[in-house]
């Protein structure tokens, strides 16, 4: 998989992939992952990428055409899956867009900024508008990381052991059930007997049972109708 990503402060991105299972998963060449600074697209010397929006009002807002230069380049050289625009008036994200999007083999991300971009970027280029939540970040780039770890843990190979991302909390519609390790007693705080009991029957039934309990007492609107 590649993903390229389009942003002005690019280094946000990169220190957070020159650490933790992204980096592993780009260093065993699972994923590519590049991000493209807007800054030298911009108009004029000044490498202009944002001005005042029309009509008045505060906050500046990234330019149309520094913006369509760069994607189109990036176009000639990759057919994109889908281009993303990550802002907080996009469709809330959750696990099963992120199971979609992981069997993308390109994906071009749009990290905005300010006030946002020129609304014909969206009308012309992006393909599919995602939020990480309900809630406003400064800028694209820290949702572009989560939308990109998300994806890239799902890349077969990228976790060691196969099943774990199966057994994610969400990826069946409900919470995971909890985990405990050695010491099997704390100060009295006891690990159930059940787990240490190596009946894999009774030990998965357990774990459901916990599962939904779990989602019931916190999130019930996860529950099948
Ligand atoms: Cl994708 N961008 C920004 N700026 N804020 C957000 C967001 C995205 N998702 C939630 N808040």
């Amino acid at each position: 998989m590649k993903i390229d990503i389009i942003s002005c402060q690019p280094g946000l991105i990169d220190g957070f992939f020159s650490q933790s299972i992204v980096k592993n998963a780009i260093q065993s060449n699972l994923v590519e992952i590049k991000t493209h600074d807007l800054r030298p697209f911009g108009n004029g010397n000044y490498r202009q990428i944002d001005d005042y929006q029309y009509g008045g009002g505060a906050g500046m807002v990234l330019m149309i055409e520094p913006l369509a230069k760069l994607i189109r380049q990036l176009q000639e050289k990759t057919t994109y899956d889908q281009v993303i625009y990550l802002t907080p008036d996009g469709k809330t994200l959750n696990q099963k867009s992120v199971n979609k999007l992981s069997l993308s083999k390109n994906l071009l991300m749009i990290c905005g900024h300010y006030k946002g971009i020129d609304e014909r970027v969206r009308e012309l280029f992006v393909t599919q508008e995602i939020s990480i939540g309900d809630y406003v970040l400064s800028g694209g780039e820290i949702a572009a990381a989560v939308l990109t770890d998300a994806i890239v843990r799902l890349i077969p190979g990228v976790i060691n052991d196969e099943t774990s991302a199966l057994t994610d909390s969400f990826q069946d519609d409900l919470l995971a059930p909890p985990v405990y390790t050695r010491p099997a007693d704390f100060e009295g705080a006891k690990v159930p007997e059940i787990l240490m009991s190596g009946n894999e029957k009774l030990i998965n039934d357990w774990r459901l049972e916990k599962s939904i309990e779990r989602t019931t007492q916190r999130r019930p609107d996860l529950l099948p109708k």
